[in-house]
């Protein structure tokens, strides 16, 4: 049906007549029902993409796009006197994840589709999905974000499953969401629930009943795990994930024609991070209950499973005690103290067993024990895990590790959030680009062609305008298109350093009071949650709303600097954010960024980083060249050398550089004590004398030196645009496609 039959069907209207909502829940149907028939479910070997996170965002233009008739539909709405940007707005953010890692998956399912290749996301219904952020006297507040509405994107199947937990079973149900590809097929995004979750039990703010497991565990994403209770529920959530995925593809290959034994000819399985890595005991467990023996069950799940590394940081590596797994899934340890003895009875290094001496599972090693594959995210990345962080894993298994540096889908990231530039990106090279994203290179034949720079910086100059308009709405702030949009946007961690990018408008604060002032305005747009428990993250963010508030009350200064901390960043915010930056930060410390996204979707928007040689910016600083990024700070070999010898003493930063110190006591001055919290700006304070654990103040001092040679460079304006558009030239290595397609070579082979 068309749009016209469908809300005449649902309302008995017309399209003029429906409200906002109305079309929304009719092109909800329409869509639905084109998704439908391009689905396939016939090849013979079928990926699962299994992950705890799918930060999918908003889907209908999205899924308009991948179909074909985005531009009809506005079209038809316009006819009607309606603003399908107005229709976008209706929808609410399905905020399933908590940042690259979650929206990672997400850009992996739409380049899957759009190759055409057979596979599905399984993951959780989280009822309320990351937690909605709310300022209230600078500071961060969470309170539930609630996505599901009578009517959604989900689809209830009958797939039904009973899971058993220590003392008790759940039945899960499975919904669907359609995964649209570009021109292409439809694949699914399984999730799971039970229905006997009660979104009654949360009180005020996040806060919930953690032990009452039929009534809680699809209710949250991640729940606060700083308690043992949060800690035990995620264990609960996650076998819940991996058992209902693994039932699902043991069934859907029987189905195709598999007899178990060729399991691996019919199923291959990513594990997203380790939050998924008790499907390899669950998998084994069930071909064994399946009449397998175990030793072959074992050989058969060591041949699906692939693992994907996501980060180096210890503290995020996961390790469930025993205690745990015997509460919540006793039978699986059965299965893991047969793994971990298989091991222990192979190696005597202890470092790479799966139990340790303190009796925690590391999931990690039991991935690369009984996984096939081992991949980093980016080069970087994957040079670390090889050199130092798995390497004694490396020595064992050189063959399992690889690398799939990151990607992000086109499709949101250039066609969907900023229509202009496609359309001058079409008129220039043609449309090839939207298939294949190395055509973009061709747009380096126009960086001496002026006319093409001119509409290079118009389109950068319109979304401007566009973030300043929905700034003004949204949160009633005013910025000025004119000034130079300096963005950085991801999760709040020390590691990100925010605090270092906060230090350097402290500094440009004081030069403007002793009247050096910038050339242009410079707006430092911040957007970042903080995990719930994470005390000093939450203090960075309550140190930048003071210095926005600050400096927007103080005359002097205002003209020249402004701090905009959005509220509830997420990937609505993104799409708006990234279009519209001139600079983007990527000042991680280097070696602990593991990839980064967020660098490759405003390298495509045109905008120019500042960054450390960290991550996927050492390989967009080989694309561009040193000319069109500004790279600063300590390598990661030096970094990890500091962290060896333990040398690092931020003290002596402090009490040896004039600006460093002056910029740190400013946290705990009487200025910013008058409009923030004492006990907040001292803790943070302290922190970075005492500790400074992601070493803010050694980097600072190149970091404000190449940060205003940048900015004075901004003032060439056509120099710049040339940077933009070369930026956006080698864009085309960072698509998803490219990722997925490497994945598919290399591991699936599908
Ligand atoms: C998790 C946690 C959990 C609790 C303690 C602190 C902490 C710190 C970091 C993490 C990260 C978990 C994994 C993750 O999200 N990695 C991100 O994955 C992205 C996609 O590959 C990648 O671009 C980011 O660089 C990487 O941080």
């Amino acid at each position: 049906m068309n749009l016209q039959e469908i809300v005449t069907k649902k309302y008995n209207k017309s399209i003029a007549d429906c409200s906002n909502e109305e079309i929304y829940y009719s092109l909800l149907d329409m869509t639905k029902e084109m998704a439908g028939e391009k689905e396939n479910n016939k090849d013979k070997k079928k990926l699962y993409y299994i992950s705890a996170e799918f930060l999918i965002g908003k889907l209908l233009s999205n899924n308009l796009i991948n179909l074909g008739v985005y531009d009809e539909v506005k079209e038809l709405l316009a006819a009607n006197g309606k603003d399908i940007a107005a229709i976008e707005e209706v929808e609410p953010e399905p905020s399933l994840g908590n940042g690259g890692l979650g929206r990672l998956a997400a850009c992996f399912l739409d380049s899957i589709a759009t190759l055409g290749l057979n596979g599905d996301g399984i993951g959780l219904n989280y009822h309320y999905g990351l937690f909605k952020q709310v300022f209230e006297n600078n500071l961060q507040k969470e309170t539930k974000n609630p996505w599901i509405e009578e009517q959604s994107w989900l689809t209830k199947t009958d797939v039904t499953y009973p899971i058993q937990f220590g003392g008790f079973t759940v039945t899960s149900r499975l919904y669907d969401i359609d995964v649209t590809g570009y021109e292409n097929r439809t694949n699914k995004l399984h999730l799971f629930d039970i229905e006997t979750v009660d979104e009654s039990i949360v009180g005020d703010g996040i806060d919930f009943d953690k032990e009452n497991i039929q009534k809680n565990l699809t209710l949250f994403l991640y729940p606060d795990d700083s308690d043992d209770k949060g800690r035990l529920l995620r264990v609960y959530q996650q076998y819940f994930m991996v058992s209902n995925g693994a039932r699902l593809m043991l069934d859907e290959a029987v189905e195709r024609g598999c007899n178990l034994h060729d399991l691996a000819d019919y199923v291959v399985v990513q594990i997203n991070d380790t939050h998924p890595s008790m499907v390899i005991p669950e998998l084994i467990r069930l071909l064994m209950e399946r009449g397998i023996s175990m030793d072959e069950a074992i050989s058969i799940v060591s041949k699906c499973c692939a693992y994907t590394n996501h980060t180096i940081l210890a503290e995020a590596l996961e390790k469930w005690p025993i205690s745990f797994l015997e509460k919540a899934v006793p039978q699986l340890m059965p299965i893991i103290y047969e793994l971990h003895n298989r091991v222990a009875a192979k190696y005597d290094d202890k470092s790479v067993y799966i139990i340790d001496d303190e009796k925690r599972v590391h999931m990690a090693h039991m991935d690369i024990h009984y996984g096939f594959s081992v991949n980093g995210v980016a080069y970087l990345h994957t040079e670390i895990l090889k050199d130092s962080e798995l390497n004694n894993f490396y020595k064992i298994y050189p063959e399992k590790f690889n690398n799939k540096t990151n990607g992000i889908t086109f499709r949101r990231w250039l066609l969907h959030c900023n229509k202009e530039l496609t359309a001058l990106f079409e008129e220039l090279i043609g449309s090839g680009f939207k298939k294949d994203a190395t055509e973009l290179e061709k747009l380096a034949k126009f960086v001496d062609d002026d006319a093409v720079l001119d509409k290079v910086l118009a389109i950068k100059k319109d979304n401007k305008i566009a973030l300043k308009n929905y700034l003004k709405a949204t949160m009633g702030i005013d910025v000025d298109e004119n000034a130079v949009f300096d963005i950085q946007v991801k999760r709040l961690h020390e590691y990100k350093r925010q605090q270092m990018n906060a230090l350097y408008v402290i500094n440009k604060y004081f030069e403007i009071k002793a009247g050096k002032k910038p050339a242009r305005k410079i707006t430092a747009i911040f957007g970042a949650k903080a995990a719930p428990a994470y005390v000093i993250a939450k203090d960075i963010i309550h140190l930048i709303l003071c210095l926005q508030q600050l400096i927007a009350n103080d005359p002097e200064v205002s003209p020249y600097l402004q701090v905009v901390m959005v509220e509830n960043y997420n990937v609505t915010w993104a799409e708006k954010l990234i279009p519209a930056a001139d600079i983007h930060e990527q000042i991680s410390l280097a070696s602990k960024e593991a990839s980064g996204t967020s660098n490759m979707k405003f390298m495509l928007n045109g905008a120019v980083a500042i960054g450390t040689e960290d991550g996927a910016n050492v390989e967009m600083h080989e694309f561009v060249g040193d000319d069109n990024i500004y790279i600063f700070g300590e390598s990661s070999e030096e970094v990890i050398e500091h962290y060896a010898k333990a040398d690092y003493v931020s003290r002596k930063y402090y009490e040896s550089d004039p600006e460093i110190k002056r910029a740190i006591d400013f946290i705990v001055s009487d200025e910013l004590k008058a409009i923030g919290k004492a006990e907040n700006l001292e803790r943070l304070y302290n922190e970075l004398l005492n500790k400074d654990w992601f070493m803010t103040l050694p980097d600072w001092q190149s970091y404000r030196a190449k940060k205003d040679e940048m900015l004075a460079d901004y003032e060439d304006r056509k120099a710049w645009a040339k940077k933009m558009l070369i930026n956006m030239s080698k864009a085309g290595f960072f698509s998803s496609d490219r990722t997925i397609e490497q994945y598919n070579t290399d591991i699936w082979k599908l």
